[in-house]
């Protein structure tokens, strides 16, 4: 078996972090001593790696990307190889991606066709949720098979995309009671799809076509009121555990900071993209171009009633939010996001993503937004606790895989399509970010896949993850 070392380090954990030696053998952690503690098996490590100066984390985990997902009209650019090697560049060594079923589909064709898309393409591990765009008896049967046999615990609903994605109420509840009697979690994207429908149309009636009409259409209040809704029939299904996906809005870490403090199963992620973003400085740009940025839930502006990035950040300070994930949806401007050229409701929704999002939340650190050891509980560990993968994923400790970044600090990213850019997109969302801080080496399961600044990994290497049930339920 392959023994690695990792010495000189400085050890990032959920409660900070401490000089320690890393020893790897094989797919997993064997030990963490303290620094010299491993001299005498220094001789016999197949690799050796000085991480003086430098910070050891556990490999980030992106719960929430789309890759190859068909939506608006064509499908998300990124294919599970090069979305997972991009992820890989980012110091991401796992994803989970969410496996589709729409109305008349069934469930476990479209969880067998999401293995199809990712078995052998991988370069690091991946796990999956499943959405679920049609609620019916037969996919209601499927929430409990899926999450007592298949290792996936989670599903997604949408109160957004009527006649795509879309459940009411009811459908809702009714999944929600199922996910509740078998332990599920239920995902919602939360946003009250019915009413935007109705702005939207209206703005289009009056030659609003630009891609800015795409926030304008999607307000804050529409995602906070879909928020309480969604939470009020978590209640009513029983305090089954209910998260928010790609939050964006005060409005709607309110309805979720207030469930909290009642006690309640509820969660919520938010994504870099609303963290860094505003609708002016995107979607607003002249022309086309702010098609890039359309994504839902839209960038908002800072001139709402809310200061929807601070109080994100505070969100995420104050575990309101727990998880920053990215909704990876890449697609390119030309033959995708042209689609919506004259009509913004055309416009495939997505941005591009899981190659940033560690470094971008490092930023957040180096800016005194979030600490060293909350960067990690939120990209990694977190994460990992959520959605049943822990401690086999998320931390650095004996027994656990060897999923490890070595991240420099005095280093800087640039990000771009000309700079760093691994994903399939002919643009950067992120284009001409300057980052503190840079993925120095990583390692999926105890191989190196990134090495200053080369990738060394292989599609196929990733595993499927079967995962367990949510491990922090009140
Ligand atoms: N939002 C996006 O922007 N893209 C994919 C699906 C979603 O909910
Ligand atoms: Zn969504
Ligand atoms: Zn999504």
């Amino acid at each position: 078996m392959t023994r690695v070392l990792i010495k000189n380090g400085q050890v990032v954990s959920t409660t900070g972090a401490t000089s320690q030696d890393v020893l790897i053998d094989g797919e997993t952690i064997a030990a963490v001593g303290a620094p010299g503690f491993f001299a005498d098996a220094e001789q016999g490590a197949d690799t050796v790696i000085d991480a003086a100066g430098k910070y050891v984390i556990p490999g980030g985990i992106d719960v929430h990307t789309h890759m190859e997902l068909p939506f608006g009209g064509t499908a998300a650019i990124d294919t599970f190889e090069t979305g997972s090697r991009a992820a890989a560049w980012g110091g991401v060594t796992t994803i989970v991606d969410m496996a589709l079923q729409r109305y008349g589909e069934n469930v476990h064709q479209g969880l067998a066709e999401w293995h199809r898309k990712a078995e052998g393409n991988c370069a690091i591990d991946y796990a999956f949720h499943q959405i679920v765009g049609g609620v019916d008896e037969e996919s209601l049967k499927a929430i409990t098979y899926l999450t007592e046999s298949e290792g996936v615990t989670s599903f997604k609903l949408f109160m957004a995309y009527p006649g795509v994605f879309y459940s009411d109420d009811g459908q809702i509840l009714r999944a929600m009671q199922v996910a509740n009697d078998c332990g599920a979690t239920i995902m919602m994207h939360a946003e009250n799809g019915i009413a935007i429908d109705v702005l939207v149309q209206q703005a289009l009636a009056r030659g609003e076509t630009d891609p800015k009409y795409h926030s304008y259409t999607r307000p804050a209040d529409l995602e906070g009121e879909a928020t309480h809704r969604a939470i009020v029939l978590s209640k009513v299904a029983g305090n089954v555990p209910l998260y928010i996906v790609h939050m964006s809005a005060g409005d709607a870490l309110e309805e979720v900071a207030a469930a909290r403090d009642a006690g309640r199963n509820v969660f919520a992620e938010t994504c870099p993209q609303y963290l860094y973003m505003t609708l002016e400085e995107t979607l607003a740009k002249p022309g086309f171009e702010g098609a890039k940025w359309v994504c839902s839930p839209p960038i908002r502006s800072p001139h709402d009633e809310h200061h929807h990035q601070a109080d994100l950040w505070r969100g995420l300070r104050m575990n309101d939010i727990a998880i920053v994930s990215t909704d990876h949806c890449p697609f390119c401007m030309k033959d995708q996001k042209e689609l919506g050229i004259g009509d913004f409701s055309k416009i495939p929704n997505g941005m591009g993503g899981v190659e940033h999002r560690m470094e971008l939340l490092y930023q957040g650190v180096v800016n005194g937004e979030i600490s060293l050891a909350r960067w990690v509980e939120t990209c990694s560990t977190t994460p990992a606790r959520m959605f049943g993968m822990y401690p086999k994923k998320g931390i650095i400790a004996p027994g656990s895989d060897a999923d490890v970044v070595v991240w420099d600090p005095t280093k800087q990213t640039h990000i771009g399509i000309n700079g760093k850019h691994h994903m399939n997109m002919d643009h950067s969302s992120w284009e001409g970010y300057v980052i503190d801080g840079k993925v120095d080496t990583v390692l999926s399961r105890g191989t190196v896949v990134i090495e200053r600044d080369t990738y060394v990994g292989r599609k196929g290497w990733g595993q499927f993850v079967r995962r367990g049930l949510c491990q922090y339920l009140v």
